[in-house]
């Protein structure tokens, strides 16, 4: 069974959808940031980047275990291997899957975690970087409400992989900006849509107590 460290965060519910979609058993311990116990010399074993959520499978590729980090490398190996169908067999459709997934993993999820800094954690609030850091969160959002005015799933008429990433961003980060989803049709339909399926529930409430 695969062996999850995770946190209850956007990152931690990004990989619990995935794995919970791709229909892959595993066993979530989740990681108490304050009390650093991603910087213990066994989590830093799995991960020398210090960062949840990290995976091992026992029964990875050849049979041999596989120690995994980064939310995008854990997601995209669970839709793969759960052969679910969340990762496209035609290679044009594939590319713009790992495109999109990407995007969420990296230009999205900055602004929206740099906001969640800004906003939350720093001891002196900057104007400048709350401002910069939630109209690129704002902007993110505009991007999929323009491309979900246009198709069913962000990747087409399947739900895919990064629906599964795209999900926590909207129901947990996005919930902490001003007005949340109002100016957002396409996305409010969409968000409905995914919390809908009973994996995605799954998958966000791993660690929600
Ligand atoms: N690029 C990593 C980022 C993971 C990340 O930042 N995880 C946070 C929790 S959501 C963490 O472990 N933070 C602890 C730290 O940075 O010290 C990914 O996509 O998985």
């Amino acid at each position: 069974m695969i062996d999850l460290w995770s946190v209850p965060t956007a990152n931690g519910q990004k990989v619990h959808i995935a794995l919970e979609e791709a229909g892959l058993p595993y066993r979530a311990t989740m990681i108490d940031l304050t009390r650093g116990e991603h910087r213990t010399p066994e989590f830093l074993a799995l991960n020398p980047f210090g960062k949840a959520p990290v995976m091992r499978d026992p029964d990875g590729p050849g049979g041999r275990p596989l120690v995994l980090a980064e939310t995008l490398a854990i997601a995209w190996y669970a839709a793969e291997k759960g052969a679910n169908g969340l990762v496209s067999d035609d290679p044009a459709i594939r590319a713009e899957q790992m495109m999109w997934a990407a995007a969420i993993s990296s230009s999205v999820a900055m602004p929206f975690a740099m906001q969640f800094f800004a906003t939350q954690l720093a001891p002196t609030p900057d104007p400048w970087l709350i401002e910069t850091m939630t109209g690129g969160a704002r902007r993110s959002l505009d991007v999929f409400e323009a491309r979900l005015a246009e198709r069913e799933w962000v990747c087409g008429q399947a739900f895919s992989v990064v629906d599964c990433l795209l999900f926590p961003v909207v129901a947990t980060s996005a919930k902490r900006l001003d007005g949340w989803l109002e100016a957002y049709p396409a996305l409010r339909r969409w968000h409905a849509e995914t919390a809908r399926r009973p994996a995605v529930q799954r998958g966000m409430a791993v660690g929600a107590d």
